[in-house]
């Protein structure tokens, strides 16, 4: 008899693996794991096999799973209000929006739900700005933005991605933005002028293989966007709320953007939660009926988004972030010359390039886990590492561990397929 994908009683990783083949677009390539339960840096899959979540939903889970006190706090919120619209008011918008902005040390905040949405907000406030406060002529306005970069998926966002994936299929584009090299100031200041908005980067290239800037260059480009009257947008969205050993990553030159961008963290791992944070010279431009969403700031995400921000009012996570990531950092530039390239990144979070002629991205984090750990590749030979931050030094190095023996065990195959080669 033939199984009727859809109805069959889901039970196992295969029977998981086979529905959502059918029953989703191939928009994902995702590792054959079916996690069932969550807890601190550990995940249980169906068959009940524990692993080591070293990606932490690309930092969306920064908390750790199910952090006692954010499900606390959602589940308080859950036998209270979940959602209002914001046609109306309750009482945990205020203290939210006051709260995350005092975090930034700026006015105020505009909350939205996903990344995208709050990268897409970013954008119309400093179209907004640039029209209603610097006097740019309606319609110019130009933002400046870096190749390789990864802002999310929406039809303007991809219009000014330089990956033909992300882009290609997709016109026709969004127009307004100007594209240069991450990293290379010069490039930057030549390319605003006087209709230029707005500068958006990513402080640290997530998705582009974890890229951090040459040092000075967010302090050049905070430079640049004041002698130009632009505004610096940083888009913190994976590189904020602790990941890097500071709030946000923009810290570690001294610098204050005019705009803050977050999201992933910022729901621990509950509920998607995103902000627009900046002056109210900046977000004060937005007028009833000028911009919105049903879902942003409500209730529930509220009452978790002020526990997210608790959290990091300890400071306790940027300190793990900073100690347990200069282990960390440590540890894996010992793997460099044993199957690893090179190894990018701050805190707890690393992009390490595999040796091409070792294995792919993908090969690496297949093995890993088969030893019981969780990561994922980008670029073909890139894989990220980014354990939530509630993670342990022993833990680390059992990780660490895991990817060294992996890398063994590459060499040693290619050595054993290599003779055999020469053998027949
Ligand atoms: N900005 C940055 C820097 C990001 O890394 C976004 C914006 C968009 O966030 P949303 O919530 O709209 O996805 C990101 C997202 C994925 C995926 O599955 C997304 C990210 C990283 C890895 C995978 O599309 N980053």
């Amino acid at each position: 008899m033939t199984k009727t994908p859809g109805r069959s009683h889901t039970t196992s990783t295969a029977d998981i693996v086979e529905l959502v083949e059918v029953r989703t677009p191939h928009n994902y390539h995702p590792l054959p794991v079916a996690i069932a339960e969550g807890s601190g840096a550990w995940v249980t899959d169906l068959e009940g096999r524990r692993y080591l979540d070293f990606l932490a939903a690309y930092s969306a889970l920064n908390f750790g799973h199910r952090h006692p006190d954010i499900i606390a706090a959602a589940e308080r919120q859950l036998h209270r209000l979940t959602l209002t619209s914001r046609a109306f008011l309750h009482d945990q918008l205020g203290g939210f929006c006051a709260e995350l902005a005092e975090l930034a040390g700026m006015d105020m905040v505009l909350p939205m739900n996903t990344g995208a949405e709050a990268v897409e907000s970013g954008l119309k406030v400093a179209r907004k700005w640039a029209y209603d406060v610097k006097g740019t002529p309606r319609d110019q306005a130009n933002v400046v933005v870096a190749a390789e970069n990864f802002h999310g998926r929406t039809i303007t966002l991809i219009s000014f991605s330089t990956d033909p994936l992300a882009r290609q299929g997709f016109g026709p584009y969004t127009p307004g933005f100007r594209i240069v090299r991450y990293g290379d100031a010069a490039a930057l200041e030549a390319a605003v002028d006087d209709e230029t908005a707005a500068v958006l980067l990513e402080p640290i290239q997530g998705e582009a293989g974890v890229i951090v800037p040459p040092a000075g260059y967010l302090a050049a480009a905070r430079r640049i966007c004041t002698q130009r009257g632009a505004l610096f947008i940083a888009d913190e969205i994976q590189t904020g709320l602790g990941r890097t050993g500071t709030t946000f990553a923009c810290e570690h030159e001294g610098v204050r953007p005019d705009m803050y961008l977050l999201g992933k963290a910022l729901g621990g791992g509950v509920v998607p939660v995103s902000a627009v944070i900046a002056d109210r010279s900046v977000l004060g431009v937005l007028h009833p009926g000028e911009h919105g969403s049903t879902f942003g700031g409500n209730p529930l995400a509220c009452a978790v988004g002020r526990t997210v921000v608790a959290l990091l009012r300890t400071g306790g996570y940027q300190r793990r972030a900073r100690e347990l990531g200069a282990h960390f950092h440590q540890r894996l530039r010992g793997l460099v010359g044993s199957g690893l390239v090179e190894v990018r990144g701050r805190g707890l979070w690393a992009g390490v390039d595999v040796d091409p002629a070792l294995a792919s991205g993908r090969e690496v984090c297949e093995r890993l886990v088969q030893k019981g750990v969780l990561a994922k590749d980008t670029h073909a030979s890139t894989v990220r590492l980014a354990p939530p931050l509630v993670i342990t030094m022993e833990e680390i190095d059992q990780a660490v561990d895991a990817l060294g023996q992996v890398l063994v065990e590459l060499a040693l195959d290619r050595t054993v397929s290599g003779s055999r080669v020469t053998a027949g």
